[in-house]
Formats: structure tokens, sequence, C-alpha cells
């Protein structure tokens, strides 16, 4: 288990207040000026040498993605830093806990990030129905401007930079980092299509990186504790500690920071409590956040909780958003009522997100109640087929992904369904 001494976020449960003095007693805005006077590219490093990878769903290397950041300014184009809070991904609740109860470290975080890109500022893009989360981190960075740790020479290190917050309206989609920045632009949130990356032509047409609140929040920990303490936990490619956020069918539901790669049945036990009904009544975990596809218990068990550990299992760390489901779930239900998740969340732009949500949805509702043929289920897995990959975003394949699990561990769930169906339906014909 994580030793308390090792945790980034120590006050991820509130038991102190957030505000500047006390953020400072527990370390944050140390010296900031030190660590920018490190220079731009020792910071970049160090950031890569941590093996820190996006903890918004991708994983992306936080390092590698900065270094894409111009280092001379174009026809005299800022660059930008946005902060992805738009944290609306089903089970999803990590990025709020550090919103209210340790804001300073994400605008230290953006300041220190935001430097090494060399950006002018950073936009915190924060979830419409996070309204007290969006208040005190308003008020954060008020206190952080009043006391010149961000703003005009920022914590003196003679580097303008500003932080502004923006709240969305509602839309999920606005988590897409394109369709973030079309938002903020001020345009209806749709994702644009990939090449240009953001780094090239991001937020106004000028270099942008978008980087989730966790991502960002960790970083001045890392630079002040350095990359090697970072990636002493975990393992190899799956470095560091994590935010998991477990939720459904456990004793004890919570957030909490542990090493990365810890064994899934160790982490229940320890933050959790176990199960209800005990070990024997689990039935799958879907591991990362609605958009990855369940993993049915006996295959989880030992699994490590990382990017590659999941991904070998079919699924995904996402956003290490744990749902756990005990065999009284209705699991066609549960992953009939994310399909519908999906379809309503849908931009609408292009043509197998738009009409295959709504075709998955209705198809998964028949399944629900077994009014289907058993030919249906291989359609619907073509469908999902003709969705996964063809689409401008990745909320196609978010859409698709857990009904192909599904369908892959559940099958003779979703056969016994139609059948009970069809028997019924001949015993009343009868
Ligand atoms: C420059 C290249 N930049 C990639 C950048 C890219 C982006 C990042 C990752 O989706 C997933 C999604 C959700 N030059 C680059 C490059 N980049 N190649 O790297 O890119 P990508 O496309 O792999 O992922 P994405 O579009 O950012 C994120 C999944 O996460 N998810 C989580 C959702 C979470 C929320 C929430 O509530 N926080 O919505 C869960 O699984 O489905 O697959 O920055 O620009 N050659
Ligand atoms: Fe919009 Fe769906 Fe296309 Fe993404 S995949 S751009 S959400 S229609």
């Amino acid at each position: 288990m994580l030793a308390d001494k090792d945790r980034i976020f120590t006050n991820v449960y509130g038991f102190q207040p957030w505000n500047l003095p006390a953020a400072q007693k527990r370390g944050d805005w140390d010296n900031t000026k030190k660590l920018l006077e490190r220079g731009q590219e020792a910071i970049i490093e160090e950031i890569k040498d941590s093996g820190l990878r996006g903890r918004g769903g991708a994983g992306f290397p936080t390092g590698l993605k900065w270094s894409f950041m111009p280092k001379e300014s174009k026809d005299g184009r800022p660059s930008f830093l946005v902060i992805n809070a738009d944290e609306s991904e089903p089970g999803s609740c990590k990025d709020r806990e550090i919103i209210r109860h340790d804001p300073h470290k994400l605008i230290e975080g953006a300041l220190v990030a935001g430097f090494a890109m060399r950006a002018r500022a950073a936009y915190i893009y924060i979830r419409g129905e996070y309204i007290r989360e969006a208040e005190t981190l308003q008020a954060a960075v008020d206190e952080a401007y009043d006391a010149g740790l961000i703003g005009k020479n920022a914590s003196g290190s003679g580097y303008d930079f500003d932080v502004f917050m923006h709240r969305g309206a509602g839309a999920y989609i606005c988590g897409e980092e394109t369709a973030m920045i079309e938002s903020l632009e001020g345009k209806k949130g749709q994702p644009r299509l990939k090449p240009p990356f953001p780094a090239g032509a991001g937020l106004y047409g000028c270099p942008t990186t978008v980087n989730n609140v966790e991502s960002i929040a960790v970083v001045p920990t890392i630079l002040r504790r350095g990359a090697s303490w970072f990636n002493s936990f975990g393992r190899e490619n799956n470095k560091g500690t994590k935010l998991f956020q477990i939720s459904g069918h456990v004793e004890r539901p919570c957030v909490v920071e542990e090493a990365m790669s810890i064994p899934f049945k160790e982490l229940i036990e320890k933050h959790c409590g176990g199960i209800t009904g005990g070990w024997d009544n689990l039935l799958a975990v879907i591991p990362g956040g609605s958009s990855v596809p369940l993993v049915p218990a006996k295959e989880i068990m030992d699994a490590p909780m990382d990017f590659d550990g999941l991904r070998e299992l079919g699924s995904g760390l996402g956003t290490a958003a744990v749902i756990v489901m005990d065999k009284s779930t209705d699991i066609v239900g549960a992953i009939s009522r994310l399909s519908y998740f999906y379809k309503h969340e849908s931009c609408g732009q292009c043509t197998p997100c738009r009409e295959g949500t709504g075709w998955m949805w209705r198809m998964m509702e028949r399944l629900r109640t077994g009014d289907a043929a058993i030919e249906e289920i291989d359609m619907l897995q073509q469908v999902t087929k003709q969705v996964e990959g063809h689409t401008i975003c990745a909320l196609g394949d978010a859409a698709a992904w857990p009904i192909q699990g599904l369908i892959r561990h559940f099958r003779p769930e979703l056969e016994r369904r139609i059948h009970e169906h069809n028997a019924k339906f001949q015993e009343a014909a009868e």
C-alpha cells in the first residue's frame, strides 16, 4: 500500500482547508521560482524521465506531448495550455476532488507546465455542473493572483502567466480536446479532425496543449521530489501514483491515491473493505470509466491496474474510474444504459456515430428484454465494428467498446434472455 509520505494529494478528502495558507503549509507554492529557474528543457526532461502518462484516459506521455510545442513563436502567435476539467466520464470523479480540496496544486502545476511549454496562459475548462468546484477554483485563482504567484512576473520569475477559468455548459463531448478548443472559442463544441494536433493548431489557431487536471496537478511534486521518486512506483511503462475512483458494489466506495499497477484485489481489499456479499459475489468490473470494456470477475482479480495490464485483458485504465458490479447487477441493462448515454452525447457530425449510437442503444434495449432474434447479437457486433474507428473522435469507439465487451464475455446471458422471452411468447400463443 502506498505510504502516506508518498501521497501527492494529501488533502484529497478535504480534512484541511483548500485555501492558500493551508496549501502552502502542505508544501504547495514552495519557492516555485526555483523550479522555473531550472529552465524549460530541464523541466520537460524531468517529466519525461518520471514516466508520467496522461491521466485523462488516453495515457499519452506527458513530457513528450509538451515537447511538441514550438520553442519559438511563429508570426508572434502565443501558445496556450488548456486544462481539461470537463470531467464527465461516467464513474470519474477524481478531478473534482482535486479542484475542491487541492486547487492550488492545479494552479501551481498550470504555471510550471505552462512555463515549460512556453504558454502565455492556461485556460481551465471546468464541467458546467461543477458549480461549487468552479467557485472554489476561481477563489483559489484570485488568491494566487493577489499573492503575485501568477500574473505579471509570476512567482517573481520574470515570466508573465495568466490563468482563466471557463465553465462548460453540460456537453460530455466538450471533454474531447478539440471540441473543448472549439467551445473555448465560443463555437458549438464539436471535435475537429486530427491532424493537425493542437500542438500545431489549437486554440485560436495557436499552438496548444490540452492536459487533464490530474496530469497537471502532479507536476510540481514530481519536480520537487524528482523523476526517480515518481517512477519508483508502478512498473515499466506504467509509472507513478494514480487517483483511483472506486464506485459500485464495494463496501466503501472511495477516491484513493495508490501506486500504479496495484493488483485489483489488493486495491479493493485495502481501500474499499471488499465486495458487497464477498468476493464470490463479484460479477464484472469496468476498470477505467464507462468508455472501456468490462472485465469479468475471474479475469480481473490479479490484474495490475495500469495501462498495459488492463489492455492485455481487452480493456483499459482510462481515467481509473473503477465501476464494480456484483451478481445482483442487470449487466445487459447496465451496458444498455451506457449506450443511451453515448447516443445522447453524440455531437452528431459523423454519420456512423450519429446513426450508430441510436442503433446500438435500440438493439441493446431489445436484448435487455430478450425481445430479439439470436442472429441479432452478431448483427449488433457488426454495427459496433462499423462505428469503431470510422468516426472523427473517440466517442464512437467509446460507444462501441462496452457493447463489444458485453458480447465477448456475456453472450450466454444475452442468449438466455432471448430464449426465455421467446418461450414466454410461445406459451402465451398456445
Ligand atoms: C501530437 C501526435 N499530439 C496523439 C495527443 C493528442 C491528445 C493525446 C492523446 O482520447 C481517451 C478516449 C476516451 N502529435 C499525437 C499527439 N497526440 N498523437 O495525445 O490522444 P488520443 O487521440 O490517443 O486520445 P484522446 O482523443 O485524448 C482520450 C478515453 O480517453 N477515456 C476517458 C475519457 C475521460 C473523460 C473525463 O471525464 N475526464 O471524458 C476513457 O477511457 O474514450 O479514448 O492530446 O492530441 N502524433
Ligand atoms: Fe461527434 Fe460522434 Fe463524430 Fe465524435 S464520433 S465527432 S461525438 S459524431
